[in-house]
């Protein structure tokens, strides 16, 4: 029996369509830049936000009801969970998902239990997966919301607690692996203090990397083969945490010797908390070749916090896909790490969300190929920097010359010239003709 009932597939009608259960731009096998949408846009769906929350916020609890028919906390509720999502994602047509470990079972006292209940609806799930083709995109171990993780994971003051991090990543790595993951995130929940005054910063900074080797080396014994992410965010929960931003994250890899097996794993919303544009972040990964997969939302300007909405601004989608575009695809996919807004309760809302989304990221897209193809971005970028290639000076300079030698240029010049104007309302006004004509 159908869980969305009276939900059918969702299908592409077009932007002239004003039926809200059909995509506007979403169309799975148009050709753009020579990949299909649904190629370019390996859309994921959260377990947690979609099949979980329901609202709850520090005011008030859930609005939005997630039972699916069975009680809360017990194995039926979970397998209702794995029913409902595969529902959901086959009439939306997404190919892969996301999930902690505590998503998709109610955590039990004792993790052996919760371990018990885990390979159980692994299990269950794999058996789902039969005759789809949907497929894991990550798996995670939530390290965040047991009371025992309140100083952290990797980060904690308590080398029991560390225990049980190591725990549940082995759990989660195994899962993942079970369930055919192409990659395996670390989001530092807690990895992060509140104050200075208690906090060992060097020993916890350096536990982190320990816990993460030990990751890669179990990871790629049980046959992990795919990618670790790190998913950098500066705050929330802790009031400063570790991860703060892509090249904060990347600079930690690289000094721990992790940056071999870690890419970033990105998303909107925490971009922006870290006082970056989206887009800041994903060329900071890109350019360190670590843009490895997208956590797709939007934040609000006027809140201070990871509000995990669904992505509806096109500037910022046509601004992230040129990025994508560029660095030549992603290894991951577009995790929606969205949730609805609290009063937006039923089920409509939950697919109008995803739909929301995913034409979004369909229109950033096609405007990031157009933006592509027009050229003038990127001849006015390459002109731009033109005197360290066409130039004797620059030639020179970009050769190893000495301090000395390049400074001897200025002082025979005596007065430079300005540098060219950066134009950027000429840029701007590109990007307005472009998404609009
Ligand atoms: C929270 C994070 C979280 C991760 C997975 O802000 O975005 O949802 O994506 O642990
Ligand atoms: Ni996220
Ligand atoms: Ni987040």
């Amino acid at each position: 029996m159908a869980i969305f009932e009276g939900i059918e597939k969702i299908k592409y009608e077009g932007p002239g369509s004003k039926n809200p259960l059909s995509f506007k731009y979403y169309d799975a096998d148009r050709v753009i830049l020579g990949k299909k949408m649904s190629e370019h846009l390996p859309f994921a769906m959260a377990w947690w936000h979609n099949l979980c929350a329901e609202g709850t916020d520090m005011f008030g609890r859930g609005v939005a009801n997630k039972s699916f028919g069975k009680e809360y906390g017990t194995m039926e509720h979970a397998k209702a969970k794995v029913d409902a999502g595969f529902e959901f994602m086959e009439k939306l047509g997404i190919k892969y998902f996301c999930f902690h470990d505590v998503d998709i079972v109610p955590e039990a006292e004792d993790i052996k239990e919760t371990n018990r209940r885990l390979d159980e609806i692994t299990d269950y799930i794999l058996e789902k997966m039969k005759g789809t083709d949907i497929k894991c995109l990550w798996g995670t171990a939530n390290m965040f919301s047991n009371p025992r993780f309140c100083n952290g994971a990797g980060s904690s003051n308590s080398a029991e607690v560390f225990a049980f991090a190591c725990a549940q990543v082995k759990k989660a790595l195994e899962l993942t692996v079970k369930l055919g993951g192409r990659g395996y995130v670390f989001w530092g929940g807690r990895e992060g203090y509140e104050t200075l005054l208690n906090t060992d910063m060097k020993l916890e900074q350096e536990n982190i990397a320990r816990l993460m080797k030990m990751a890669v080396n179990y990871g790629r014994k049980i046959g992990f083969t795919g990618d670790f992410y790190i998913e950098p965010k500066p705050k929330e929960p802790m009031k400063h945490q570790y991860d703060f931003d892509a090249a904060t994250a990347i600079g930690f890899l690289k000094a721990h010797g992790l940056d071999k097996d870690f890419k970033m794993n990105i998303e909107a919303n925490h971009a922006t908390l870290a006082g970056h544009t989206f887009e800041h972040d994903l060329r900071v990964s890109a350019i360190n070749g670590m843009l490895g997969s997208i956590d797709a939302n939007q934040g609000d300007y006027l809140l201070g916090w990871d509000t995990d909405e669904f992505p509806f601004d096109v500037y910022t989608a046509t601004m992230c896909m040129l990025e994508v575009l560029n660095a030549g695809g992603l290894t991951g996919g577009f995790n929606f790490d969205a949730k609805n807004r609290r009063p937006s309760y039923t089920y409509e809302d939950m697919f109008e969300g995803f739909i929301l989304g995913m034409d979004t990221f369909a229109l950033g897209l096609i405007k990031a190929s157009e933006l592509i193809e027009d050229g003038r971005l990127e001849e006015f970028k390459k002109k731009r920097y033109e005197s360290y290639f066409n130039t004797e000076l620059g030639n020179k300079i970009m050769s190893g010359a000495t301090l000395e030698e390049i400074a001897s240029y200025a002082e025979n010049k005596g007065k430079a010239e300005l540098p060219g104007s950066g134009k950027q309302e000429h840029l701007e006004a590109i990007i307005n003709q472009v998404l609009f004509r």
